[in-house]
């Protein structure tokens, strides 16, 4: 590799690395959302639960505006759930679930199921399976990282896409800046 291409090589896997933290940076940028929304969930089922996470209410753990699965937008034309205020996330996930059961019997949206396969969100979220994905797709699927981490022996086939990103984007920061000091002491040196 000559020297200008191998500095248009690290030049560009510095600018990708950055651009792939940003993402990852901006996906994390909700990361209150989750704790917040599992206080709010817990207080609804009345039972303890996982930390969910993007997934619970995105299609992807990437989340990101207009990534909201079938949940994710009845929290938001029921509850009113808006992104960057986690400080609501307990009162409109119980404005949303007050709706639902407001709406019982009367024929009328929220039916408060949001995948349409007969079992309600509450249900499902109770028993860790996701509101989003039809059964049987949605068992188990709540909170995907910790059935990855740790769960009792059984470990998911795929990492979760945002840890993958986030390290692939560091590494190639790395190899990028790593390049950038190298060659800012080589022009040091020549200039000596
Ligand atoms: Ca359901």
């Amino acid at each position: 590799m000559t020297h200008v291409s191998k500095l248009t090589f690290y030049g560009s896997a510095l600018l990708v690395g950055a651009g792939l933290l940003g993402l990852t940076t901006s996906a994390q940028a909700s990361a209150t959302y989750p704790p917040k929304l599992q206080l709010a969930l817990e207080a609804q089922v009345g039972k303890p639960l996982c930390v969910p996470q993007c997934l619970a209410c995105h299609q992807t753990n990437l989340g990101g505006i207009g990534t909201l699965n079938v949940f994710g937008q009845n929290l938001k034309t029921y509850g009113k759930l808006m992104i960057r205020e986690p400080d609501n996330v307990g009162a409109k996930v119980k404005a949303y679930f007050d709706a639902v059961k407001a709406a019982e019997g009367t024929g009328k949206m929220p039916n408060g199921d949001s995948d349409g396969d007969g079992m309600s969100d509450e249900m499902e979220i109770a028993n860790g399976d996701s509101p989003s994905v039809a059964f049987p797709g949605g068992v188990s699927l709540f909170c995907p990282d910790i059935k990855y981490g740790c769960a009792g022996g059984r470990i998911a086939a795929v990492r979760p896409p945002r840890d993958g990103i986030g390290l692939l984007g560091g590494a190639l920061t790395a190899l990028g800046l790593t390049a950038t000091r190298r060659w800012r002491r080589a022009r040091r040196n020549q200039s000596r």
